[in-house]
């Protein structure tokens, strides 16, 4: 019976419009993973679609949301003015430099020396005026190992791993990697021993906005800080400083639930990973020590205007979201058992709902299935950072949504998952869960080889 339900949905699962897959109750799977904005997509451009039904007013703002995301950003002063103010020092010198078309980041590989696609973290012991991590005095709160001729990029990073070996119940043996991380021609003097360092990877674009639109108050409802019902599970809250809105809000994105909003998290990007300037961030990424890039020209006041961000967060909130690709229904069906039995629906809800009243219209009141609940959970030591993010500790992350993770093989050609990337594919990632997530864990080392191959089948559908 279960399995006909299901199949009747996924037969359904390419159309557009919520209601159409979403025939009477609760289906057993959510229907479609953007409810409106679902898109069938499966190709390399699959993360970077407009969602369907857009207005043609709207699609205008999209495409220039798309050309902002995908422009490359240049020194100033430049013959185009519009595009210029990159740096001092920056990461990279467009958002699609690291999240390629609309991607996934993934660490260094195989002869590679710098970082491409993600990014390092920083801070000291403390907090700062807002409760945040401590930025470092001389480094500041992101490492950013590119700099302007004559301006001395940061530092650069080594990664190395230590492999550690495991077996499944069955003797099936593995290994995973863990990433040590090492920085060396620090520009500014050595980084000391209390510097806190989070590696983080770029993550995925597709249903931002969906996520950003569910009523604060849906997913407070979820946390359970100290697990009252006694299931294992917390779940906690994170309460980050928004400088847009100058107060404290529910944190939603990045790794640690350590951003409020879109605006915010896309401001901040600009400042922190290319180098530019917007109301939000007005001032150049210069720690006092760094008087060669304090003293660089700038490419105007601001070097983002609040019509480009306006444009960009549009463009983030009207990404379609890819349709499941199911192949072998059965063995998907299977999956998803696997996956309920085992708990990791506890933290990776599978279905959430937006407020009525979204804006813009196109998100309001839409069902549809991240599976995650942007809580923030204890992981344990092997994934710990030690750097707490406002009110994430050293060991929580947010759990992280699973939809579309399949098709990043597809369009960005890797299969590098967890906050850093460690992951080299979907068994590692949850080989790698501990803490709260250790009976989760447990039950995949202790289901059959073909238990475990349908369950990731599951993941890849998602
Ligand atoms: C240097 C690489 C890099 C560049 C360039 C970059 N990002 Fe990111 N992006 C990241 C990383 C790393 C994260 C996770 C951040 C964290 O956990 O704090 C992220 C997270 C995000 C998120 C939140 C995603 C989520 O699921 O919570 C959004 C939105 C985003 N970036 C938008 C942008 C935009 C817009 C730009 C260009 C203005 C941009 N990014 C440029 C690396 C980058
Ligand atoms: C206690 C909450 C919790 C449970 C239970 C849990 N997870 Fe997770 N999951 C997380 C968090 C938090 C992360 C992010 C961890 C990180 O990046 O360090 C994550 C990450 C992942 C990722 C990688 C996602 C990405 O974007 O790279 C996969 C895949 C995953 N989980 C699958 C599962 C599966 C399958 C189960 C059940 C066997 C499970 N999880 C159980 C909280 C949980
Ligand atoms: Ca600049
Ligand atoms: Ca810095
Ligand atoms: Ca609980």
């Amino acid at each position: 019976m279960r399995y006909l339900v299901l199949a009747a949905v996924l037969v359904c699962a390419g159309h557009a419009r919520a209601e159409d897959a979403a025939p009477e109750s609760p289906p057993a799977t959510p229907p479609s993973p953007g409810g409106a904005l679902t898109r069938v997509a499966d190709n390399r451009n699959a993360f970077a679609l407009p969602a369907p039904s857009l207005s043609a007013r709207d699609l205008r703002d999209f495409n220039f949301g798309n050309r902002l995301f995908n422009t490359n950003w240049v020194a100033a002063p430049a013959s185009v003015e519009a595009f210029d103010g990159l740096g001092p020092t920056f990461n990279r010198v467009s958002c699609s430099g690291c999240h390629v078309r609309d991607g996934r980041g993934r660490p260094p590989i195989e002869g590679e020396k710098e970082l491409l696609s993600m990014l390092l973290r920083l801070s000291v012991p403390g907090r700062s005026e807002h409760g945040g991590p401590n930025p470092h005095p001389a480094y500041g709160d992101q490492l950013n190992d590119r700099a302007l001729p004559g301006v001395p990029a940061e530092a650069r990073v080594e990664i190395r791993y230590v492999e550690r070996e495991g077996r499944y119940d069955d003797g099936t043996p593995y290994s995973l990697r863990q990433p040590e991380y090492r920085l060396h021609d620090a520009a500014f003097g050595a980084m000391g021993e209390e510097v806190m360092v989070s590696p983080r990877v770029a993550q995925h674009m597709p249903g931002l906005g969906l996520l950003e639109a569910v009523a604060e108050a849906d997913l407070v409802a979820r946390a359970d800080p100290d697990d009252a019902n006694g299931d294992g599970i917390s779940g906690r809250v994170n309460r980050v400083w928004n400088p847009v809105t100058q107060r404290e809000e529910f944190g939603r994105f990045g790794w640690k639930a350590n951003v409020a909003s879109l605006m915010q998290q896309s401001a901040g990007a600009a400042n922190g990973d290319i180098g530019l300037t917007s109301r939000w961030f007005p001032e150049e990424n210069c720690p006092p020590a760094q008087t060669a890039c304090a003293a660089t020209v700038n490419g105007g006041t601001p070097e983002l205007s609040d019509a480009y961000l306006d444009k960009l967060v549009f463009y983030l909130r009207a990404l379609a979201v890819p349709a499941r690709r199911i192949g072998e229904a059965a063995r998907v069906a299977q999956g998803e058992q696997v996956f309920t039995r085992s708990g990791c629906a506890a933290c990776h809800i599978p279905q959430l709902r937006t407020a009525a009243d979204a804006q813009p219209a196109l998100l309001a009141a839409q069902d549809f299935a991240p599976y995650t609940d942007l809580l923030l959970h204890d992981m344990g030591e092997g994934l710990a950072d030690d750097r707490p993010d406002f009110l994430a500790d050293g060991r929580e992350w947010r759990t992280a949504p699973l939809w579309s993770l399949g098709l990043v093989p597809t369009v960005n050609g890797h299969s590098h998952y967890l906050h850093d990337g460690r992951a080299r594919n979907l068994e590692e990632a949850i080989l790698w869960h501990g803490g709260e997530a250790a009976a989760a864990q447990r039950a995949f080392l202790a289901a059959t080889r073909d238990e475990r191959a349908a369950l990731i089948a599951f993941l890849q559908s998602l």
